[in-house]
């Protein structure tokens, strides 16, 4: 078995303004190929071929830095298309906007919190919202790693992920990391987030 690129739900020009559609394609068709070509390469004959993506992060301490970095990349990717769509759809409702408000307060503070984690994240990386035993945290990881990763710092399922590193965002952005950060707000796929929140 290997793994394989998806398809996206939408075109590569669909989210302009937010996101260009020339980062959409380089970010798909080459970072994200790459990761899935080298994730290949270094599961090949061996056990790694019979386990799932999340199998194989939650195990990934006792794997080589090859399989942490391309596996995040894999599957950190996978939930990066998916919880992104052209125009977003509405705010958290039900028993998401419920859980979030019991964690941070309000939305207002969850979205400020999830910024400031995006921002800060010095270097290459992610931040995230993470689903817990009882409750939803915001976190950021360095490189490829995420929260499902028995190395992470906040472990959870991930169910909300922005992606940091420059090729996410410099042809637009170029240094203006906030500005991507603040665009991504109207990208959000609350339908698919809340679809991870119920598992
Ligand atoms: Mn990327």
């Amino acid at each position: 078995m290997s793994f394989e690129l998806p398809k996206l739900g939408y075109n590569y020009t669909a989210l302009e303004p937010h996101i260009d559609a020339r980062t959409m394609e380089i970010h798909h068709t080459k970072h994200h190929a790459a990761y899935i070509n080298n994730l290949n390469t270094s599961i090949a004959g061996t056990a790694l071929e019979m386990k799932s993506i999340e199998e194989i992060m939650t195990g990934v301490s006792v794997h080589s830095a090859a399989v942490r970095n391309n596996g995040g990349g894999f599957y950190n990717h996978n939930l990066y298309w998916e919880v992104i769509a052209p125009g977003g759809s509405p705010k958290p409702e039900g028993v998401l906007l419920s859980a979030i408000n019991d964690s941070f307060g309000s939305v207002q503070n969850f979205q400020e919190a999830f910024v400031k984690a995006a921002v800060t994240r010095f270097g290459s990386g992610w931040a995230w919202l993470v689903l817990q035993e009882n409750k939803l945290a915001v976190s950021s990881t360095p490189n490829q790693d995420n929260p499902l990763m028995d190395v992470a710092e906040v472990r959870g399922t991930p169910i909300l992920g922005i992606d940091v590193w420059e090729h996410a965002y410099y042809l637009n952005y170029q240094n203006r990391r906030p500005d991507y950060v603040n665009a991504f707000w109207n990208l959000i796929n609350w339908d698919e987030v809340a679809r991870r929140f119920k598992g």
